[in-house]
């Protein structure tokens, strides 16, 4: 049987894309090329036949130098309809999808108008009758096509902003196991990941520090994990978020993966724990799925509520309301709560061990609930019923040594010490 490898690519490189040339630098290169590969060696005395294969030559070569740059170009960077919804997401987030698109629209439609200057002035070539007409038409082709390439200036820069910001997003995988940090600013999501990762993430004591995704590595049960932290979310609607929030926003309703939300129980994030409480009930639906059989809204995704700075407040001192608010909200988003601190290093490893063990968990019912895979399980377990050859009665053997040695059931078992 052959493994069909399916689904998505996991990983992209993105920082593999070679830079993109300006306009001019564009041009220079095509030209020059043409220049070196086609010298002229062609003299008035020549028959025009040859003068104007000649030329036809010089028009068609740059046509094909021009192409083969912009199709490079235009291969280079991630189609948005191919690659993981949330790689797709975030780059609309980050370059917005509609001038992404453009942007290499306008490259990959220059070179069908290359083409069309290519063969017209091939065409009219066939007409020109010395070699100053063949000289002046080839001119005017290569003119038209280097026009035709300055006009890509603003998508070209554009293009090379976008590879240069590209080349600066974190890997992600989409595939491999994963936490996911999130919560209100300032509620100490970046000082966890530094404490559990060598992500090295700037820790500030004022909000909105961390602005774009950071991704750490940790190990857990001998394999890799990534830990992602998020920029800091306030509670308003979606409509109203920023760039930055949106980013978080992305990765919450993409990855799979174990959701750690802060919530700074001291409040000294500037936020009270009833608003923490709120926001966390305002993004809870990215969480859920409606399941597709019953219909039901389910908790997709398994999530601990992170109650960070207890060495500033500790749990008895919160009062009894938020106790309850929190306790509560648990339970309806079937949430573990683990209590832990960054500066004093308490519950580090508890808040570790206990996402990622709901995690795994969550992955393995998950694959059992999806028939298709329960199916491509079963299909490559396979049990060999042997059919009899022949009549011949052929009885296990087992040496009377061996048999003398099994304990009968009415023998006195033997405890070991
Ligand atoms: N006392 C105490 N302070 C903490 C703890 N964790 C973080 N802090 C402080 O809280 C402030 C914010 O910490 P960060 O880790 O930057 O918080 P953040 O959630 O990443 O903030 P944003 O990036 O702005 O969303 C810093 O001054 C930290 O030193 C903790 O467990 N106890
Ligand atoms: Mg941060």
């Amino acid at each position: 049987n052959t493994l069909i490898m399916s689904g998505t690519i996991s990983r992209y490189n993105f920082k593999a894309i070679a830079p993109i040339p300006d306009s001019s630098k564009l041009i220079d290169v095509v030209l020059s090329k043409t220049n070196r590969k086609t010298p002229t060696e062609i003299r008035a005395n020549f028959k025009i036949t040859r003068i104007r294969r000649f030329y036809m030559r010089k028009v068609k070569y740059t046509q094909t130098t021009c192409n083969e740059k912009l199709q490079l170009i235009v291969d280079s960077f991630p189609n948005l309809d191919d690659i993981h919804p949330f790689y797709a997401d975030l780059m609309n987030v980050l370059y917005d999808r509609d001038h992404y698109k453009l942007a290499l629209g306008h490259v990959n439609k220059a070179k069908a108008i290359v083409d069309r200057i290519s063969n017209d002035y091939v065409k009219l070539m066939k007409y020109a009758d010395s070699l100053y007409r063949c000289k002046m038409l080839k001119r005017a082709a290569l003119g038209r096509m280097a026009t035709l390439l300055k006009k890509l200036k603003p998508s070209l820069g554009y293009l090379e902003e976008v590879r240069k910001h590209l080349a600066r997003l974190p890997s992600i995988n989409t595939n491999t196991r994963t936490l996911l940090i999130t919560g209100y600013p300032n509620v100490g999501k970046s000082s966890f990941l530094n404490n559990l990762t060598k992500a090295d993430v700037d820790v500030q004591s004022y909000p909105f520090t961390t602005q774009s995704l950071f991704v750490g590595h940790t190990e857990y049960k001998y394999t890799d994990w990534q830990i992602i932290d998020t920029p800091g979310l306030l509670d308003r609607p979606i409509s109203e978020r920023n760039t930055i929030e949106m980013q978080a926003i992305t990765a919450l309703a993409h990855l799979n993966a174990c959701i750690l939300y802060f919530i700074d129980i001291s409040e000294h994030c500037g936020y009270t724990i009833s608003d923490q409480i709120k926001l966390f009930k305002n993004i809870r639906k990215l969480f859920y799925t409606v399941d597709p059989d019953t219909q039901e809204t389910v908790v997709s995704k398994p999530i601990v509520l992170v109650l960070s700075k207890i060495d500033v407040t500790g749990w008895e001192e919160v009062s009894q309301e938020n106790k309850d608010l929190i306790t509560e909200t648990a339970e309806e988003s079937k949430a573990f709560v683990v209590k832990m601190s960054n500066t004093e290093k308490i519950g580090l490893d508890e808040v570790k061990q206990t996402a990622c063990d709901i995690l795994l968990d969550h992955r393995l019912t998950q694959k059992a609930k999806n028939p298709k895979k329960a199916e491509s399980i079963l299909n490559r377990v396979y049990v060999a019923t042997p059919k009899r050859k022949d009549k011949v009665e052929r009885p296990a053997h087992v040496p009377k040594t061996v048999l003398d040695q099994v304990p009968r059931p009415n023998d006195k078992k033997t405890v070991l010490e």
